[in-house]
Formats: C-alpha cells, sequence, structure tokens
C-alpha cells in the first residue's frame, strides 16, 4: 500500500456524494420516520424488520444513522475478534507516501515496487433487486446474506463496460464526475503498472497483458454514517481487494487501517491532502506469483463523523484466466498459485463474508 499524489478532484466527488446521500434519504426515510420513532429500538430488534428497512426498502445504514438511534441495532454488534482493539495499533508507522512527480528518477521506481511488495508481505432506484443492470448496484453492508454481523456502510457500484453504457445507466448525479475522476486516474494506473511490471523483469505490457492488468474497473462510493457504538461494529471487515490495484480516494475524516504484515498489529492511513491511496489487490498477487502482496485492511466505524471514500477497482476482465506471469514462471519461478477464472474468483469473494486474506486459497496449488 503506498500514497500517490493525486490533483484535486476530491471536491467534485464529495459533493456528488452528498447529494446522493440527501437524495436518497428524501426519497426513502420520512415517511418512515414518523410513525415508528417511538418504537425504534424495540421495533429493530426483529431482524427482519432492521432487514427490509436497511436493505430491502433501500434506506441503508444512512437511513438508520439519520432515524436518531441512541443506540446500535444488535444485528451490527460484531464479535469481538473482528472489532478494532486499539492495543493492536500501531502508531509509530505509517504507509510509504511517493512522490511522483518524477517518473523517469529510478528511486521512484524502487519505492512502488518495495511498496508493493513489503506492504503485507510474509516474504515476499440500484439494489440488487431493483437496478436494471447488474453493473449499477446501490448496496449495504458487504454480503448481507452471509454476514452473521452487518457491516456500517453504504455504496453505490458502478463497473464501468463503455461511455454508452455509463449514459444510459450510471445516475445523472454522479456520472460526470466519476468518468472524470476514472479516466484521469487511467494515467497513474498505467504508470504504476509499468513500473511494478519492470519490478518483475516484464518490460512490455502488451494487449493480452493489459486486459489483465487493467481490462476492467469498478468505481465504488462508499458512505459511512456516524454510527450510535463505534466500538461495536466496523465500516467495513477485514479483507483484502480482488483487484489488481485499488486506487482510493478518502475524505479528510480517517478511519482505515491496513495491516502490518502478517502480524495482528495494524496501521492507520490518515487521509493526506492531495494524495491517493493505492493498494495492491489479490489479483496482483497471484499475477506476480506472491512477488508483490496484497494489502489486508478494514475501516473503523465512526461516532462523530459521516465518512466518504472512493476506491477504484482495477481488475483483470471477468473472462480473463489469472495466474503466475508466463515469464516469471519461465524465468525459473515454481508457481504457487494455479490459472483461475477471473469472474470466479470474484464470486467466490461475493459469496461470503469478508474473512482477512482467505480469498487467495480459492488460487494456491
Ligand atoms: O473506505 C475505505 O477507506 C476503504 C474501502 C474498502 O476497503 C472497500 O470499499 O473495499
Amino acid at each position: 500500500m503506498l500514497y500517490i499524489n493525486s490533483h484535486s478532484i476530491e471536491t467534485k466527488l464529495h459533493h456528488c456524494l452528498l447529494f446522493f446521500g440527501k437524495h436518497r434519504l428524501a426519497l426513502s426515510t420520512d415517511n418512515f420516520r414518523k410513525p415508528m420513532a417511538p418504537t425504534l429500538a424495540e421495533h429493530f430488534q426483529d431482524s427482519s424488520a432492521l432487514r427490509e428497512f436497511v436493505i430491502n426498502q433501500g434506506n441503508g445504514v444512512k437511513g438508520l444513522s439519520e432515524l436518531g438511534l441512541t443506540a446500535l441495532p444488535k444485528q451490527y454488534i460484531q464479535p469481538l475478534e473482528e472489532r478494532t482493539c486499539m492495543t493492536n495499533i500501531v502508531l509509530q508507522e505509517s504507509i510509504p507516501i511517493i512522490d511522483m512527480s518524477n517518473w523517469e528518477d529510478p528511486q521512484v521506481a524502487k519505492s512502488i515496487c518495495d511498496a508493493a511488495s513489503k506492504w503485507a508481505e510474509v516474504k515476499n432506484k440500484y439494489s440488487k433487486e431493483h437496478s436494471s443492470s447488474n453493473n449499477v448496484r446501490f448496496g449495504t453492508s458487504f454480503t448481507p446474506q452471509a454476514e452473521k454481523a452487518l457491516e456500517w456502510k453504504d455504496y453505490l457500484s458502478l463497473f464501468y463496460v463503455s461511455e454508452e453504457e455509463a449514459s444510459a445507466l450510471w445516475p445523472s448525479i454522479c456520472r460526470e464526475q466519476v468518468l472524470d475522476y476514472m479516466k484521469k486516474s487511467e494515467v497513474v494506473i498505467k504508470q504504476l503498472l509499468q513500473v511494478l511490471m519492470k519490478g518483475l523483469n516484464v518490460d512490455e505490457i502488451d494487449e493480452t497483458k493489459e486486459s489483465l492488468l487493467m481490462g476492467s474497473m469498478r468505481t465504488n462510493l462508499n458512505y459511512y454514517p456516524k454510527c450510535p457504538n463505534p466500538e461495536l461494529t466496523v465500516g467495513v471487515g477485514r479483507h483484502s481487494d480482488v483487484s489488481t490495484l485499488t486506487i482510493l480516494l478518502q475524505d479528510e475524516i480517517g478511519g482505515l487501517f491496513v495491516r502490518e504484515n502478517e502480524g495482528d498489529n495494524w496501521i492507520h492511513v490518515p487521509p493526506v491532502k492531495g494524495s491517493l491511496v493505492i493498494n495492491v489487490g489479490d489479483a496482483l498477487q497471484i499475477l506476480s506469483n506472491g512477488r508483490y502482496r496484497s494489502v489486508e485492511h478494514r475501516v473503523v466505524a465512526n461516532g462523530s463523523n459521516n465518512r466518504i471514500s472512493v476506491p477504484i477497482f482495477v481488475n483483470p476482465r471477468p473472462a480473463d484466466m489469472i495466474g503466475p506471469l508466463p515469464e516469471l514462471i519461465a524465468s525459473g519461478e515454481k508457481p504457487i498459485y494455479k490459472q483461475v477464472l477471473y469472474s470466479d474468483y470474484v464470486k467466490h469473494f461475493f459469496r461470503k463474508a469478508h474473512d482477512g486474506k482467505k480469498t487467495v486459497g480459492f488460487a494456491e496449488l
């Protein structure tokens, strides 16, 4: 994981997210608020009522939060081991910050490859039911149907297929901003991938490789509303991304933590103005035969502020087979991963609750 400097598209996206949130709230919770308010706590003791309100009616945790709950509904209470415990936070550590203004400098390239291998290194109107397309999805928590405890997060997820499809299907409220953010990020993504491939002695990114490394993209708009008992739940549970790289824009609130190597310590990733956070994802770990390591991360819930983040997940195409790159095997490396269909890998990830880095096991030999 590393930070790079970004130009400011932040403000535009921020406005768009806030508006998106308000827009949904106006549509959804106002009818609910008056009749239910006096018996709110009792009402939500019933799991099906909570799920109906949050998931099926599409109110999300934003809707819950704005009802003025004074205590966290029990469905969000995480087991002790999944909560962030302050004794496991290492305050003196921080993730690498790299100034990418000079791409030609070999030190910049070295810092990127070091960061990708060091971080988490051992050795080395869009709900599921209602959206007209799988490529545009509003959701809450991660996989509510598979989770024992829900996560305190809502999101809008936009899978990019083409400009035409985005124009036809993406909500107009944020379409232009997200497309702009994606386009601008593409330059950075290409440069990062080139440097990371050079670090593996892979000099040329041909068409096949470009598809494997950045053949598809998904942008999420994440919203973590203020939470009544943040210490009992999580914003996002422990996981690594299934992407090759994730480019993350976060607002000024903070709350993202990364796991230090294989230990049990967590390091805060504080917001740095003008920077993007870059995560290595599982697909790059597999393609690089474990030379680059995907980073395990989590987000805490916040009792005082709403938080927003906007990750772009840079992925292989769903129909790509992913496995250690042929160049690595040709150079004599023993493969530690098999070839798997990327869409199968992603399905496996989304079928279960967040569970740290267990998804990678799906591709292990
Ligand atoms: O909000 C963040 O900082 C991280 C979000 C994240 O991990 C995710 O959306 O998968």
